[in-house]
């Protein structure tokens, strides 16, 4: 190899693109297993009440039935109506939110260059860290997509490329559950067929006046020139558009703050308000929130517990310590202390129970971001 051909292997990156499969829909069946196999539709209902509203997002059961993101639910109960099993649930962004602070502490743990971009989506850079090698990156995706099954059973679809732009289109190649390594080489013929519709920032309009011009696929796009791209979109898009018809898209994979709390949540095998009958899981959870802590070099200066009632309502309760702490027995007094407490104030009983730390410090003192910059 000639000294400027390893130039520019230097240059190429590697960036993976993790994208949660039907994200809010997956979370509902993890906490209630028996929704699996049903079609499941998740609905944001707006405050007239009755069916108005829409779906945020559906399992891909309901899916088969065109039951899809943004439409109305009278629309979506009216393609399901002859399925008796077909499940409608109200979203919970907190449970979501707690889900996605979970996948995303495991998906940071395999690069400091973490880009989160939604709530179940993220870019990570791994070029450094895998001295240049695609090979690798595809083993390293399935090391990490085992481990979202084993840890929190969700599974996720990740594109692997030299870019975000083609990261991001290949972790939508072979959904659900997909994995897609597209070399630099392949760039090229991978995007040939595409659709310009899946380009990111390429919304309705855009496709359809990109149709309009004869480009309904990106290799179509590519036969139009810059002059008349820029005529058409002005000179920021229509150069974007040129670079991405051709699979070239320099932009930075941006770090994201750092860790700011590990929680684990779970839930109770029978609901009660009896503290005793809560200890068993409150237990594993401290132990589960303590493992991450330990693993990730940190020790923790705020507990808090969140406890999610039988009317489906959520009670928190957290507490700082006097100093940072490693110790799971702290840990875990404190969790009895303030479930103890959030207990005694609620006559509701309990159904599913959580465990958070927070104000994180690095075992060699710092704080979390001081340590994450100077370590990038
Ligand atoms: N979402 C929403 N309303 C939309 C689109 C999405 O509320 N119009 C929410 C629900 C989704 C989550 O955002 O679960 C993630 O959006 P995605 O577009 O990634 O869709 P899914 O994860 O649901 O499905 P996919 O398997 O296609 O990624
Ligand atoms: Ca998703």
């Amino acid at each position: 190899m000639s000294l400027g051909n390893l130039k520019d292997v230097k240059k190429i990156r590697i960036i993976l693109h993790i994208d949660f499969d039907y994200f809010y829909a997956q979370c509902e069946e993890l906490r209630d297993p028996s929704l699996k196999g049903k079609p499941v539709v998740v609905c944001v209902y707006s405050a007239r009440g009755g069916d108005s509203g829409a779906v945020s997002t559906s399992n891909y059961k309901a899916r088969e039935y065109d039951v899809r993101s943004g439409i109305p639910i009278k629309l979506a109960k009216n393609k399901l109506k002859d399925v008796p099993d077909a499940m409608f649930l109200p979203v919970d962004n907190d449970y979501y939110s707690e889900m996605s602070d979970n996948a995303m502490n495991i998906v940071r743990k395999y690069t400091q260059k973490f880009e989160l971009v939604g709530i179940d989506e993220a870019f990570i850079e791994v070029t450094e860290k895998l001295e240049h090698d695609f090979d690798r990156a595809k083993e390293l995706a399935m090391t990490l997509k085992m481990e979202l099954e084993k840890e929190l059973r969700l599974t996720c679809s990740v594109g692997i490329a030299p870019n975000k732009l083609v990261a991001k289109i290949a972790s939508d190649f072979q959904k659900p559950d997909g994995l897609t390594l597209v070399k630099p080489e392949e760039v090229k013929p991978f995007l040939m067929n595409m659709s310009v519709g899946k380009i990111i920032g390429v919304g309705k309009k855009t496709e359809e006046r990109l149709n309009e011009m004869g480009a309904a696929t990106i290799g179509e796009l590519a036969r139009i020139n810059i002059y008349e791209l820029t005529k058409e979109f002005g000179k920021k898009n229509g150069t974007y558009l040129y670079n991405a018809a051709r699979g070239i898209d320099d932009e930075s994979v941006v770090e994201s703050e750092s860790i700011t709390q590990i929680s684990r949540i779970n839930t109770l095998k029978k609901s009660t308000n009896v503290v005793q009958e809560m200890l068993y899981d409150l237990q594993s959870l401290c132990k589960d929130v303590h493992g991450s802590v330990i693993e990730q070099d940190f020790s923790f200066k705020s507990v808090g517990v969140m406890l999610v009632l039988d009317d489906l309502s959520i009670k928190t309760k957290s507490r700082s310590l006097k100093s940072p702490s490693t110790n799971q027995d702290e840990l875990f007094k404190t969790a009895k202390t303030l479930l103890e407490e959030a207990v005694g104030e609620s006559q509701l009983l309990v159904r599913r129970l959580g465990v958070k730390v927070s104000e994180l410090v690095s075992s060699k003192g710092q704080d979390t971001l001081s340590k994450f910059m100077t370590e990038s």
